[in-house]
């Protein structure tokens, strides 16, 4: 455990400016772009990024897809729908934690080193913020007990109560 949580980051800041290989847009199931996070990366990245994503055609709840990162530091973006939570009963808990293990299949798959999450469902979508917390970092660190790839993960957080949550959360597990 200990070992995995070296290769974790918190940090509190806007994901579309981190030089990591990947990151991840928390998307909705058209991949047309949309607020928050989707928004903000959209418009770092340039209208090449909504093309890729149009050409892909979409994606389900709970899944991810690759595309480049454009005018992004990034190299890539994984796009990946979280659930609109409605009270828990809907799958919502296995469907998040399965945006975080495809997310990071896929970077593995493509041999991305480096990958930002930001707090997945939990803006629009309205997942309850402590919850999701627990899921994202237990899923992660069930992936880096298992895999190499990739190296380290990030946790991006828009704010700074965001990223106490992670952190304290982190500290709980170590
Ligand atoms: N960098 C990092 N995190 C951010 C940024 C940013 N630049 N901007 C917002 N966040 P949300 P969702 C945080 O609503 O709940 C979109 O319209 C934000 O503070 O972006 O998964 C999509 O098209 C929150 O913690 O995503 C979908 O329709 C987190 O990102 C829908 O919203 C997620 O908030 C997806 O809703």
């Amino acid at each position: 455990m200990e070992n995995q949580q070296k290769r974790i980051n918190v940090v509190r800041g806007d994901i579309t400016r981190l030089a990591v290989q990947a990151i991840v847009n928390a998307a909705n199931t058209t991949l047309r772009g949309g607020g928050g996070v989707d928004g903000a990366i959209h418009r770092a990245a340039g209208p090449q990024l909504l093309e890729a994503c149009l050409e892909i055609g979409g994606c389900p709840t709970g899944e991810a897809r690759l595309t480049r990162g454009y005018h992004l530091p990034a190299e890539y973006v994984i796009h990946t729908v979280g659930p609109v939570y409605s009270g828990g009963r809907r799958r919502e808990a296995e469907l998040l934690r399965s945006c975080y293990h495809e997310s990071l299949k896929l970077a593995a798959q493509n041999a991305i080193a480096s990958i930002a999450f930001p707090c997945i469902s939990t803006g629009a979508y309205g997942y309850p913020k402590e919850e999701a917390c627990e899921i994202a970092i237990s899923e992660v660190i069930a992936w880096l007990t298992a895999h190499h790839s990739p190296r380290t993960v990030t946790f991006c957080c828009f704010a700074e109560e965001d990223a106490e949550l992670y952190r304290r959360r982190l500290a709980e597990i170590a």
